[in-house]
């Protein structure tokens, strides 16, 4: 016996992966539905090894008996469907930003917020977080514990897996084209991506910033804490899978870089890297395929008392997005959903 799955966007790079996270880890599943567009109807998708799924449509689908609905097609997808599934009795856990800030909607990364899920039957929705927020908080949390955060200044380096397939494709269409001497076709980002690096994910806020880098602020405050102050910039980079930060920390006590490492060894999530020497720090390209939250160039900060820096390093795919909503399915269904596996 298991549950009744569906996955929305399985056609995406995160459903792809959701539904491979989904095998991997055995979830307890009776039935499991692939949904996608009206576009991706008569395609498959691969679930495990041997299992390919017919990809069946959205907007026709009656969630009536399905248990848990694993959602990434985006917000405006999500603001529609969501609480359609959700009266209809599932639980909705979904990747988009769409309802992450409402209070009524927990907002979860398991090593950090486990409990936030007992408060999922408010709307019958769970929110899974940024990819950025999701690696940093799961790096920040053993910190916090030891020393109490008071500010975090982060940049990113993100993959452009992170803008979909068609981001990917960009980064690939336009290397190549760089190669061959064509001319360079520009969509999903808003200058070359090819050899270049670009401040500007996510649409401009009135203040200046980016809703990328708003979605790190609050997000932290909501999942970790409110008291800390937190200060993003989010850059785009040609890498195509796998996220990387430089994040700046101050606590309200003193924190040795040898108390820091100790904290962040034995955090669950999260592997130190951290040799000080040539190849001792782990890159994106490392971090493709893997579950943990790599942690490396742990050092004091010299400008500032009681401050450390680090780089921290996931993959955006997996942690920052499948794997999370995985292992919130995984604790909703061993501590909250009645229906016994
Ligand atoms: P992607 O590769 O472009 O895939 C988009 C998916 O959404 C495809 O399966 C697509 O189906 C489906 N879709 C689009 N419009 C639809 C509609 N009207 N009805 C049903 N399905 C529709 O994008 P991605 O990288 O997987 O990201 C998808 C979403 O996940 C993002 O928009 C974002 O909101 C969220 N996301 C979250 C995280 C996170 O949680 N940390 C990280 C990355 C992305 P077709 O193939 O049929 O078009
Ligand atoms: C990551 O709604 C959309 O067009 C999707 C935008 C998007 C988001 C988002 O805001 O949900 C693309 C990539 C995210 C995210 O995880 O915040």
């Amino acid at each position: 016996m298991g549950y009744k799955i569906a996955v929305v966007g399985a056609t995406g790079n995160v459903g792809r992966e959701l539904l491979t996270t989904l095998s991997e880890r055995a979830f307890p599943i009776d039935k499991i539905t692939a949904l996608a567009s009206e576009n991706s109807v008569g395609r498959v998708v691969s679930f495990g090894e041997e299992d390919e799924l017919d990809v069946q449509s959205l907007s026709s689908f009656d969630f009536t008996g399905t248990d848990i609905v694993l959602s990434s097609a985006g917000g405006k997808v999500s603001a529609e469907f969501a609480p359609r599934a959700a009266k209809a009795g599932a639980v909705v856990i979904d990747n988009t930003s769409h309802f992450r800030m409402d209070p009524d909607v927990p907002l979860v990364v398991p090593e950090v917020n486990p409990h936030a899920i007992s408060e999922y039957g408010q709307r019958n929705i769970i929110a899974n977080p940024n990819c950025s927020t999701i690696q940093m908080v799961v790096a920040l949390k053993p910190l916090h514990d030891l020393a109490g955060l008071k500010r975090v200044v982060v940049s990113t380096y993100q993959s452009v897996s992170g803008a979909g397939r068609a981001g990917m494709d960009e980064l690939f269409n336009q290397t190549r084209a760089v190669f061959v001497n064509d001319p360079l076709d520009r969509a999903e980002f808003t200058k070359q991506i090819a050899f270049n690096a670009i401040p500007h994910i996510d649409v401009f806020m009135d203040d200046g910033s980016t809703k990328e880098e708003w979605k790190m602020v609050v997000e932290t405050k909501k999942i970790l804490d409110p008291k800390i102050k937190v200060s993003a910039t989010c850059v785009r980079v040609p890498v195509f899978i796998g996220h990387a930060e430089s994040v700046n920390m101050t606590f309200e006590k003193e924190v040795t870089v040898e108390e820091a490492r100790a904290a962040l060894s034995a955090a669950p999530g999260v592997v130190v890297v951290d040799h000080r020497a040539d190849e001792g720090y782990v890159t994106p390209v490392e971090s493709v395929g893997e579950d943990s939250v790599y942690v490396s160039r742990i050092r004091e900060d010299i400008s500032e008392e009681n401050a450390l820096n680090m780089w921290v390093v996931s993959d955006n795919l997996r942690k920052g997005a499948a794997l999370n909503a995985v292992q919130i399915a995984e604790a909703l269904v061993a501590g909250y959903l009645d229906k016994a596996a």
